[in-house]
């Protein structure tokens, strides 16, 4: 399959529709076999690349309008609102096919008194929910003659099959896959490294009952946060079910012990779930109620996931799929390492830009991701758990509709980590209740209390590489040997950076 990967310019225009400019101008390959599984435009637009083989233009009818880019049209039409859009759609089909734009409508719908009141029916698309308009009072325009990048992109984007890019993982980046792992095996030798367990959570009460269903009986009307909204569960899965948006709109919702009212441990009477064992106890424990947060419930249709990220405060984590299958890729952290291809952080690394959907960075930079060093690779299926170590990058997507929990942990082998984060990092700090002033110190009293020889051992770690570092540093900038002078002074800070995210 991969012999057959050309630049998709190179194929035919005429019987292939997808030619023309937007793969080229994103820089973007794809298999010819994924290119034929892309259907037609439903309104017949077309990308840009195919006004040079016609003799027609819709965009010819918004006159001087015309000289401006499509990408400075689409911020114009940001700023109105949903009657001046509707009308200016119906003033021609170039401009009816950029007013039909969904993610106009996306915006307008999240930011209405609807959406945030949750008293609405989902119809398909934002710009039917928005407009309250049944299936039969969308009108379909002819625009056969509307060429626009912007405007295909996205439907691109939604078609692409995700198989080319989540299947055939070259043996070298495939994330091990494990039946089971004891605490010490953990600490010793895999708490730095991704891998998938593939029985704990066959035991669950949620792994055996949990599926779109019974969650739908049980909680429908349970409002959950599905990024800036919240919306019933039911409202969710009714979207879920019925919406083609490039980047679906994931439920990740950290309230959902409470609101589903679940026991979590297994010291608890008919606990829901559980951790396994070998990821040991959590640290931020200690913390209490002030512990940030660390628990999220993950739903969403196939292609919506995660883009790029890092967990925050420097945790580990694991993610257990319930129902469906996660496709995951992976780069350690270091220093002295770029971040993954594609992905820009900003000079403090506090910043991460990933400006592309899922789909566009498997597009345009997965071919170059899998052959990076570090890259790891891997599907974590219904009933496995993926572990996520602290500070590394990783990009999700999930290849069916899923549901998933995640936990957020501080394991005792990344404790030297999480202090040096808090400490170095404050204004990276995230999930803690705003009365938590001072994280680093309220978990260093805490930890002083329940665990000070840990602590104290986390800390002596933490000299030691501050020396090491200082060590080199002296040797670079050739004073080695000579006391350090003033000027220039390490914290303990390891030099990685871990960004927030869920
Ligand atoms: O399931 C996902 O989308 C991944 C969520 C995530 O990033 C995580 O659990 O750390
Ligand atoms: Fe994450």
């Amino acid at each position: 399959m991969k012999s057959s990967v050309v630049p998709a310019g190179c194929l035919d225009s005429v019987d292939i529709q997808p030619s023309g400019g937007v793969l080229e101008s994103l820089g973007l390959e794809q298999s010819a076999e994924s290119l034929h599984s892309i259907p037609p435009h439903p309104l017949g637009i077309k990308p840009s690349g195919n006004q040079y083989t016609s003799s027609l233009n819709s965009k010819g009818s918004i006159g001087p309008f015309q000289l401006f880019p499509d990408e400075l049209l689409a911020i114009f039409l940001e700023y109105l609102d949903s009657s001046t859009l509707r009308f200016l759609g119906s003033t021609c089909k170039f401009l009816y096919a950029f007013c039909r734009s969904d993610d106009f409508w996306k915006s307008l719908f999240i930011d209405s008194p609807e959406s945030k009141s949750g008293s609405f029916d989902w119809r398909g698309t934002w710009r039917s929910t928005c407009l309250a308009l049944s299936h039969d009072q969308v009108c379909r325009v002819n625009c056969d003659f509307v060429f626009s990048d912007v405007l295909y992109r996205p439907f691109l984007c939604t078609h692409t099959s995700l198989e080319p890019y989540t299947t055939d993982i070259p043996r070298a980046n495939a994330i091990a896959r494990l039946e089971n792992l004891s605490f010490d095996e953990f600490s010793g030798r895999w708490s730095d490294k991704p891998f998938i367990l593939t029985k704990p959570v066959h035991e669950w009460p949620v792994f055996k009952s949990w599926n779109t269903e019974a969650l739908l009986h049980q909680y429908g009307n349970i409002k959950f946060r599905a990024e800036a909204v919240d919306w019933t569960l039911q409202t969710y899965v009714d979207y879920m079910n019925n919406s083609s948006d490039e980047s679906p709109l994931y439920l990740f919702d950290r309230g959902f012990v409470d609101k589903m009212q679940l026991r979590v441990g297994k010291h608890q009477s008919s606990p829901s779930y559980w951790i396994p064992e070998c990821f040991g106890e959590d640290l931020f424990a200690v913390l209490g109620e002030n512990r940030p947060d660390d628990k999220w419930l993950i739903v969403g249709p196939a292609r919506s996931g995660s883009t790029f990220h890092k967990d925050p405060n420097a945790t580990s984590a694991w993610n257990a799929v319930i129902r469906g299958s996660k496709y995951w890729i992976m780069f350690p952290s270091s220093a002295s390492s770029p971040p993954p291809p594609g992905v820009y952080v900003s000079e403090d690394q506090s910043e991460v830009t990933s400006p592309l959907s899922i789909a566009e960075w498997l597009l345009g930079f997965h071919a170059e991701a899998r052959k990076t060093p570090g890259c790891v690779e891997g599907v974590c299926n219904e009933g496995e758990i993926l572990h996520v170590p602290s500070g590394w990058w990783h990009l999700v997507v999930n290849l069916d509709a899923s549901i998933a929990i995640t936990q957020n942990f501080v394991p005792r082998s990344h404790l030297a980590g999480v202090l040096s984060f808090l400490k170095d990092k404050p204004d990276q700090i995230s999930g803690f209740k705003k009365d938590v002033v001072d994280p680093y110190g309220t978990f260093v009293e805490r930890m002083q209390v329940d665990y000070s020889e840990l602590l104290n051992q986390a800390f002596a770690d933490l000299e030691k590489t501050a020396e090491v570092r200082k060590r080199k540093w002296d040797a670079a900038v050739g004073n080695a040997g000579e006391e350090s002078g003033g000027g220039f002074s390490f914290g303990f800070g390891g030099g990685d950076s871990d960004e927030e995210v869920p």
